[in-house]
């Protein structure tokens, strides 16, 4: 089919949002290797320009966490967008300005956590203070976001004007969902950065309160989570179909999860805070129904997936309970990469479900369990997914045909055992008390919890710290292959892709039969903020009350 539009100006700044993405990766990804060595003793730390284990640990999450699934985003929900609605962006100026902001912030950020002064982690808890450009770089980001979504947004409003009466295209729904969600959620941390952390790290205000600013983190912290998985689940909804030969399960069905996840994203955030003292039981008890609320919604999504492939297999000429899985099409490597990378997430929100039972939280809580939950949510569901993705991305955008089918499958394979292996190594430690964000080759209680789980199955504390390096190291392969395909595409010749097209599948039940309350995000999103006010207000009244802004800051500097 020829399209109207070429989608030019779009995909040349996917291809730079892509761009900043691989490189996020590329280092981010490397540093893993060494914390996982290091956890099973194999010390190299310091290592040049990465330095030691906290400011490895902190480049590391911010990298990969943060940055390279910022950036991918942005660009992947672009062409989403763009390309469901069949239209330009309102205004590639606006995303190019977005992009710059962004990448002065990373810049920034990387700047102050290269130097050493800002080995404070992912999470940057106070009262531990980093250079206050690494607090700008980060809340820069987060600006350019805001510019960036606002132009999908206008983009949106203007093909509605133009559309009276026409239901939005699934794929754009989900793109504007995980914006939504963002767009919520960064208003918490945009406050902690702007009110309480940059002045104070600036010198203009001496104290800080501690309890506060992990509130409005967490604010952020858990929605967080679901503007990496809801681009996933874009994929999987809208592409994944199209990649496997069949169709989505239920257009509708898939509507109504990502207006659900508008409802319910952001008041849960007090379950990563069970153990925070100064915040009543009773809240925290009511952002842990809500947790289990955010989760019905991945349910239903278990379900239309496995309908979806059953379809789909059975559409290919499977046959039987099981022997369609066969002839799903496992030698695309778009198509396996997110296969393995929902299979991994069926076991990674079990984990997070176990997290968000209070009781049970307090044995796991600060463990290396949460580490192990994370690699696999954000880790493959998201990141496996993005590799994924980016086999048909790449080539799309850049008219180069994919370096290596070959090399696509064994990288979706290694990640997907590599991460079986870490995640389980994790998991245990986790269950055996192993402290989380600790360089065990380093730490002087290491060799007590190796010999008081040494009796215990397989060995305890050193078998599952084996696993996680063994895990660790699997995954660097994998790293190594993605990196050789991207890099190898992009040295293909011009003009050579097959990829002429953004792959949208259709469902078996279309959008016709979606009900109108669907379509109606005021509801939706009123409903959010009812229940964020709810959840929220009355427990920030009572620490803003209680709690005290007693607390100087900690220069923290590591080489
Ligand atoms: Fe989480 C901590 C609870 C999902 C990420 N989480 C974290 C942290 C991160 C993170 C980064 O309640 C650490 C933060 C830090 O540094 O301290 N999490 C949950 C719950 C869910 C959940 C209830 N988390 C995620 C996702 C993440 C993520 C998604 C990233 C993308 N998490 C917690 C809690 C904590 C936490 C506590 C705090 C722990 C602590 O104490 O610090 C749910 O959303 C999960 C629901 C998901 C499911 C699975 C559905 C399965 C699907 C796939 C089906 C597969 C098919 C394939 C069909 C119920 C959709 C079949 C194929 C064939 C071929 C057969
Ligand atoms: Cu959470």
């Amino acid at each position: 089919m020829e399209l109207a539009y070429d989608y030019k100006p779009e995909r040349r700044l996917a291809f730079w949002f892509l761009i900043v993405a691989f490189a996020a990766l590329a280092l981010g990804g490397l540093i893993g290797l060494f914390q996982a060595l290091e956890h099973a003793g194999v010390n190299l730390y310091p290592l040049p320009i990465v330095g030691q284990y906290y400011k490895a640990l902190t480049l590391h999450g911010v990298l990969n966490a943060l940055t390279w699934t910022t950036f991918f985003i942005s660009g992947f929900l672009m062409i989403t967008v763009a390309r469901s609605l069949e239209r330009p962006m309102f205004s590639m100026a606006l995303s190019w300005v977005a992009f710059f902001v962004m990448f002065v912030g990373v810049g920034l950020a990387g700047w102050a956590m290269l130097s050493g002064n800002a080995s404070v982690l992912y999470t940057f808890y106070v009262p531990m203070q980093a250079h206050a450009l690494h607090y700008i770089g980060l809340t820069l980001v987060i600006v350019g976001t805001w510019i960036h979504s606002a132009n999908q947004f206008i983009t949106w409003h203007r093909w509605r004007k133009d559309h009276p009466g026409e239901k939005t295209p699934l794929a754009t729904v989900a793109a504007l969902t995980t914006w939504t969600v963002w767009d919520i959620a960064t208003i918490g941390v945009a406050t902690e950065m702007l009110v309480m952390v940059i002045p104070w790290s600036l010198g203009l205000i001496e104290n800080t309160n501690p309890l506060l600013a992990r509130t409005l983190f967490w604010y952020f912290g858990h929605p967080l989570v679901y503007f990496w998985l809801l681009p996933a689940y874009t994929s999987w909804y809208t592409m994944v179909p199209k990649a496997a030969g069949g169709k989505a399960f239920s257009d509708p069905l898939a509507r109504l999860v990502f207006m659900l996840f508008i409802l319910f994203s952001v008041p849960v955030g007090l379950h990563h805070q069970y153990t925070d003292p100064g915040i009543g039981q009773a809240w925290k008890g009511v952002h842990g129904a809500l947790t289990y609320a955010v989760t019905f919604p991945s349910l239903i999504t278990a379900f239309s997936l496995m309908a979806m492939l059953e379809y789909s297999g059975k559409k290919r000429g499977g046959k039987g309970l099981v022997m369609w899985i066969f002839k799903l099409p496992w030698g695309d490597p778009v198509f396996t990469t997110q296969v393995l990378a929902m299979i991994v997430f069926a076991a990674g929100g079990i984990s997070g479900v176990l997290n968000a039972s209070y009781n049970i939280n307090l044995v796991v809580h600060n463990t290396t369990w949460v580490p192990g939950h994370f690699h696999l949510t954000v880790g493959t569901a998201a990141t496996l997914t993005f590799m994924g993705i980016t086999y048909w991305l790449l080539p799309y955008i850049t008219g180069r045909r994919l370096f290596s089918r070959g090399i696509g499958l064994a990288q979706a394979w290694t990640w997907f055992i590599g991460m079986v292996l870490f995640g389980r190594g994790m998991h245990w430690a986790g269950l055996l008390g192993a402290p989380r964000r600790v360089p065990f080759a380093q730490a002087t209680y290491t060799q007590e919890l190796i010999e008081a789980t040494a009796g215990r199955l397989l060995g305890g504390f050193s078998t599952a710290m084996l696993l996680t390096a063994v895990g660790g190291v699997i995954l660097t392969i994998s790293g190594l292959f993605y990196f050789v395909n991207v890099v190898g595409t992009l040295m293909m010749k011009k003009g050579t892709s097959t990829v002429t097209d953004v792959p949208l599948a259709d469902a078996l039940s279309g959008p016709e039969n979606a009900p109108p309350i669907l379509d109606r995000w005021r509801v939706w999103v009123g409903g959010a903020v009812v229940l964020i006010i709810f959840a929220y207000v009355p427990t920030l009244i009572s620490i803003a009350q209680a709690s005290a802004w007693n607390a100087p800051g900690l220069r923290i500097i590591v080489r």
